[in-house]
C-alpha cells in the first residue's frame, strides 16, 4: 500500500483483508511497516482485531524493508496466502522516503503494489499518483473517501495520466466499505456533476451584467413589467432546450425519463405577453374583464389562462419587491401564503 499521509492506506489494508477473507476464502497477513507515526502499529493491531486477522510488526525495528522481508517468510512458514503490507504515508517530493518505500518494493517485489489516493484531493491527487507512479510503477489505485461529496472527478484524470486502473473503492470508515471499482458507476457519479457545471457556465454565458443592473433598477422602482419578463424568458430559452436544461439536473434525467417535457414551455405565456398592448404590459392593474378576453382571443389562450398569468406575475412582482428589500422572512412569508 502506497500513498500520501492520511490518504486511508491503513484503513484500505484492514478492508481489503477483510474482503479477501470473507469473499474470497483467503488467509491475510496485515504487515505494520509504518515505523514513523507513533501509534500506527498499533494501529493496525486494533484494524486486524477488529476483522480477526493476524498483525505482523516488529517495534523495535526501524527497518521497513527487513519488516516487510521478515513478514513474508513468517507468512510462508504459517501458511498466509496474502500478505498486505501496510507503509507510513509520504510526500512524493520527500526523496528519503520514496527511496525507501522504493527499496521495501525491490526487496519484497509485490505481485501487486495499489496507489491509495483520498478522491477529495481533487487535482492534487494527479500529480501525486504521477510521481508514486514513477517510482513504483504500481498495478492499481484505490480511491477513498467517496462516500462524502466528492464526486472522484479526480479518477479519470489518474487514469489518464498514470494509466492504470482504479481497483477499488472506499466508501467509510468501517471495514466493510469497501467496492470492487466499476467503471460505469463512476461515470454516472462524474457527469452528474459534470453537468450541473455545464448548467451553471450556460447560464454564465446567458448573464448580462449591465442588463441585470437595469432591471434590478426596475424591479426597486416598482417598474418591472411584461416586457422585462418577456425579455427573461428569451434569457432562459438561450440556454438551451427545456429537455436539455432539466437533463442536467442530477437525478432529474432520470427521474423524468418518460416524462415528455414540452420544449416550448413559454409559447402561451408569450403569446399572452405579445397579445397585450404597451400599457398594459408596463401597468398590469389596467387589465380588466373586457382586455382579458381580448388578449385570451388575440393570444389563442382562454381568459382562464390569462389570469394565471397576470396572477403569477404579480406573486414574483412581490417576491421580486421583497428581495430588494432584503427582507428574507417576508419573503419566506409571503411564499408560505402562496402554497
Ligand atoms: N469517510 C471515510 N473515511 C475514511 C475512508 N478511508 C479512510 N478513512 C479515514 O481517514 C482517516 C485516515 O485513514 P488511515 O487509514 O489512517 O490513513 P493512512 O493513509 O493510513 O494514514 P497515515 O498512515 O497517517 O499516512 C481515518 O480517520 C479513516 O477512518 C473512507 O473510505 N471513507
Ligand atoms: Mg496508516
Amino acid at each position: 500500500m502506497s500513498g500520501l499521509q492520511g490518504s486511508g492506506k491503513t484503513t484500505f489494508s484492514g478492508k481489503l483483508a477483510n474482503y479477501l477473507k470473507t469473499k474470497k476464502s483467503k488467509k491475510p497477513l496485515l504487515v505494520a511497516c509504518d515505523i514513523y507515526r507513533p501509534a500506527a502499529i498499533n494501529q493496525l493491531h486494533v484494524v486486524g482485531d477488529q476483522i480477526g486477522v493476524e498483525v505482523y510488526s516488529e517495534p523495535e525495528n526501524k527497518n521497513p524493508v527487513q519488516i516487510a522481508q521478515n513478514a513474508i517468510a513468517y507468512a510462508k512458514q504459517n501458511g498466509f496466502n496474502v500478505v498486505i503490507v501496510d507503509t507510513a504515508g509520504r510526500l512524493a517530493i520527500d526523496e528519503a522516503m520514496m527511496t525507501e518505500i522504493s527499496n521495501v518494493h525491490k526487496a519484497i517485489n509485490p505481485q501487486e503494489t495499489l496507489f491509495v489516493v483520498d478522491a477529495m484531493t481533487g487535482q492534487d491527487a494527479v500529480n501525486t499518483a504521477k510521481a508514486f507512479n514513477d517510482k513504483l510503477n504500481f498495478e492499481g489505485v484505490v480511491l477513498t473517501k467517496l462516500d462524502g461529496d466528492t464526486r472522484g472527478g479526480a479518477a479519470i484524470s489518474i487514469k489518464s495520466v498514470v494509466d492504470k486502473p482504479i481497483k477499488f473503492i472506499g466508501t467509510g470508515e468501517k471495514m466493510d466499505a469497501i467496492d470492487v471499482f466499476h467503471p460505469a458507476r463512476m461515470a454516472d457519479r462524474i457527469l452528474g456533476m459534470g453537468d450541473v457545471v455545464s448548467l451553471v457556465e450556460r447560464a454564465q454565458e446567458q448573464f448580462d451584467e449591465e442588463e441585470a443592473r437595469k432591471l434590478q433598477k426596475k424591479i426597486a422602482k416598482n417598474q418591472f413589467g411584461f416586457d422585462d419578463f418577456l425579455n427573461q424568458i428569451q434569457q432562459v430559452k438561450k440556454m438551451g432546450s427545456m429537455k436539455d436544461l432539466v437533463g442536467m439536473i442530477p437525478g432529474a434525467g432520470k427521474a423524468l425519463k418518460n416524462v415528455d417535457i414540452d420544449d416550448d414551455a413559454f409559447k402561451g405565456i408569450e403569446a399572452i405577453i405579445h397579445s397585450m398592448t404597451p400599457t398594459e404590459r408596463t401597468q398590469p392593474a389596467v387589465i380588466n374583464g373586457s382586455r382579458k378576453k381580448r388578449i385570451a382571443a388575440g393570444s389563442g389562450t382562454s381568459v382562464q389562462q390569462v389570469n394565471q398569468l397576470l396572477k403569477q406575475f404579480d406573486q414574483m412582482s412581490k417576491m421580486m419587491k421583497m428581495m430588494q428589500g432584503g427582507g428574507g422572512r417576508k419573503m419566506m412569508q409571503a411564499m408560505g401564503k402562496m402554497r
